[in-house]
């Protein structure tokens, strides 16, 4: 137990550092050792929160955040190496994207492999992709969720126009919006998503309950 907690502790360490080996190294153990891939991602996810401070205070560069990214998608292909995505049918398909401005996909990506794994069909739009095409998506798949994604100040305001397409194509009264990313209940408020999340685990749940009870209510996960 206390070796797991070690990994873990490391793994937010050497992800800040950008040592990709000790990263990988870790990850590997880690997953030898039965810990869940989710908290491995979460850590390592902690460590790029650091990369994005030390950016932000002019000690890393961009070459830095590319860097992150990629040591991030290595660890997504170990990780998703041996888990069989399962068979979609039972739930509408959720429709997914990075908002229009935005070319961050790491935390979407995750989020739909988890989503995938738990049985729901996902409509990925990709990145940068503007309110139309989520409107496009909703009424092709007759979907009942739309899920956001934005990590950059911009990304707000692409999500508060595609809410206001959905809301000016009529059917945003059936639509439940979930945004994630760097985004907390203000976003939230000026957006006017219904939820948002940090936190991809809980998504599927909340997911499965709006497509079961229709419910709708304005919160965070
Ligand atoms: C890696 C990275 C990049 C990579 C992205 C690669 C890629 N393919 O995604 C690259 C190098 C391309 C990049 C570019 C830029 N970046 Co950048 N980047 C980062 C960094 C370091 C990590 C982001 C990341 O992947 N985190 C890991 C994932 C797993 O976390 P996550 O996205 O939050 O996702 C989790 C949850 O939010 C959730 N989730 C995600 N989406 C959704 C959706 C739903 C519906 C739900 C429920 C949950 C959910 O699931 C995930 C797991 O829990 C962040 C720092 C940070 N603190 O985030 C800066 C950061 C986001 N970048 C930043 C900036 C400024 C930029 C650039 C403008 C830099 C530049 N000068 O060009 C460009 C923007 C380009 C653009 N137009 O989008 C700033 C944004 C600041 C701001 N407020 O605007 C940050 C915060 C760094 C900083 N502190 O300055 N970046």
């Amino acid at each position: 137990m206390r070796l797991m907690l070690k990994i873990q502790k490391m793994l937010v360490c050497a992800m800040a550092r950008l040592d990709d080996v000790t990263v990988m190294n870790l990850v590997k153990q880690g997953l030898e050792m039965g810990i869940n891939p989710y908290v491995l991602l979460e850590e390592i996810r902690l460590g790029t929160d650091r990369v994005g401070e030390l950016y932000s205070k002019g000690e890393y560069f961009l070459s830095d955040l590319i860097m992150a990214s990629e040591i991030f998608k290595d660890v997504l292909a170990l990780v998703n190496q041996d888990r069989v995505v399962r068979a979609i049918t039972s739930y509408p398909t959720v429709v997914f994207g990075t908002v229009a401005e935005d070319i961050h996909d790491i935390g979407k990506n995750i989020t739909t492999g988890i989503m995938r794994y738990n049985g729901f069909d996902i409509c990925d739009l990709g990145v940068n992709v503007p309110g139309e095409k989520f409107v496009e998506a909703l009424k092709l798949h007759n979907s009942r969720i739309v899920c956001l994604t934005g990590l950059i100040t911009e990304a707000f305001d692409s999500m508060k126009n595609t809410i206001q397409m959905v809301e000016e194509s009529g059917l945003r009264s059936q639509t439940t919006v979930i945004i994630g990313g760097l985004v907390n209940e203000s976003v939230r408020k000026y957006t006017g998503a219904d939820y948002w999340a940090t936190d991809c685990t809980k998504v599927t749940e909340l997911c499965r309950s709006i497509l079961v009870t229709k419910k709708k209510m304005a919160q965070s996960l």
